[in-house]
């Protein structure tokens, strides 16, 4: 492992903060003070957290429905992200997007897409801007098993290894596409092997041990910024809520849910972290403790801002 002490707690405070972003995110959507849908990325922080790990700010991502891991794991305002998500004003799209619509170009976020595997199109692109520039940047394409089986995969895993663009595809298989489980809308059970087809490599990990996912990841982009092309990188993991908020997601198995719940990836680094002594328990209470911190000010920063006037209907909109 070539992971530092700072590398490894920097690690742990973006799991928290996904953490604890994301467990506000279900009292207040119970409260009825977000709008619209959230669709939630508890369970899946290890993900997010090990790949940006080895981006750097000139690098792109293209994320998904499930969104807010892969935003704050980039660099994206809590801030502004849960201004958003409450429909004000000061939220990345002026309060007129919501959670799937979350987007930061100056950090090389392309932004949340509520199109499942619309993602993988805007990477390719962006990879090819790269490539083309030649300024050593990469992009990342986060979806999850579900997109894997849509056109977009086969044409943008195709085109990539066709012009050997500097990507990596992101595939988060957390089990399930909506009320599908996996082996209910594929035959496959690694999602890697498809890669193959095209001609890269493709590798499965534990996608709750955040220094697997960061050793795959870090090869993979390492790979890419070389200009040796793309690679499919498939982290196995579990969706913790329904597939959006309001959703029992009574088709799961009790036990499997029960199985995975016990898999979490945050007291798994923790227990890593405490061998290596990188942190005494009271140092990483702290950390959450912050984190928490950090998310009731994004809540207040949130709650205190206006809604938008309905003369901005129609601002920032745009039609062909
Ligand atoms: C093109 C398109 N088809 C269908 C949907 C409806 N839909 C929303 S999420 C989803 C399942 C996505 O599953 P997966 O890609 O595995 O992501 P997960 O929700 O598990 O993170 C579907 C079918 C959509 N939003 N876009």
């Amino acid at each position: 492992m070539d992971l530092n002490k700072e590398q490894l707690l920097d690690m742990y405070k973006k799991m928290v903060t996904i953490r604890a972003f994301e467990s506000k995110a279900v009292e207040l959507f119970a409260a009825g003070q977000i709008p619209g849908f959230v669709h939630l990325y508890l369970g899946e922080e290890a993900i997010a957290t090990g790949v940006c790990a080895s981006l750097e700010k000139k690098d792109y991502i293209a994320s998904t429905h499930r969104g807010h891991g892969h935003l704050i794991a980039k660099g994206g305002d809590i801030k502004i992200m849960m201004a958003e998500l409450f429909g004000r004003t000061t939220g990345y799209c002026k309060g007129k997007g919501g959670s799937m619509h979350i987007a930061d170009v100056d950090l090389g976020i392309l932004g949340a897409n509520g199109i499942v595997g619309a993602g993988m199109p805007l990477a390719t692109g962006a990879a090819f801007t790269c490539k083309y520039k030649g300024n050593g940047a990469v992009a990342v394409a986060f979806f999850g098993d579900g997109a894997s089986d849509r056109a977009t995969f086969h044409e943008s895993l195709n085109l990539a290894s066709t012009w050997k663009l500097p990507i990596v595809f992101l595939c988060e298989n957390n089990g399930w596409a909506i009320s599908n489980s996996q082996e209910n809308h594929q035959n496959v059970t690694d999602i890697s092997d498809r890669a193959s087809g095209y001609g890269i490599p493709g590798v499965s990990v534990d996608g709750n041990d955040v220094i697997a996912v960061y050793e795959a990841a870090a090869a993979a982009i390492d790979r890419a910024r070389k200009g040796d092309g793309p690679t499919l990188v498939e982290c196995k993991s579990w969706r913790w809520r329904g597939h959006f908020e309001g959703d029992p997601g009574a088709y799961k198995d009790p036990k499997d849910q029960e199985e995975w719940l016990a898999k979490d990836p945050i007291p798994r680094l923790e227990k890593n972290l405490l061998k290596l002594k990188y942190a005494t328990q009271a140092e990483l209470d702290d950390i959450k403790a912050a984190a928490d911190a950090e998310l009731e000010a994004a809540i207040k920063f949130a709650e205190s801002s206006p809604v938008p006037d309905p003369s901005e209907l129609f601002t920032d909109v745009y039609a062909d």
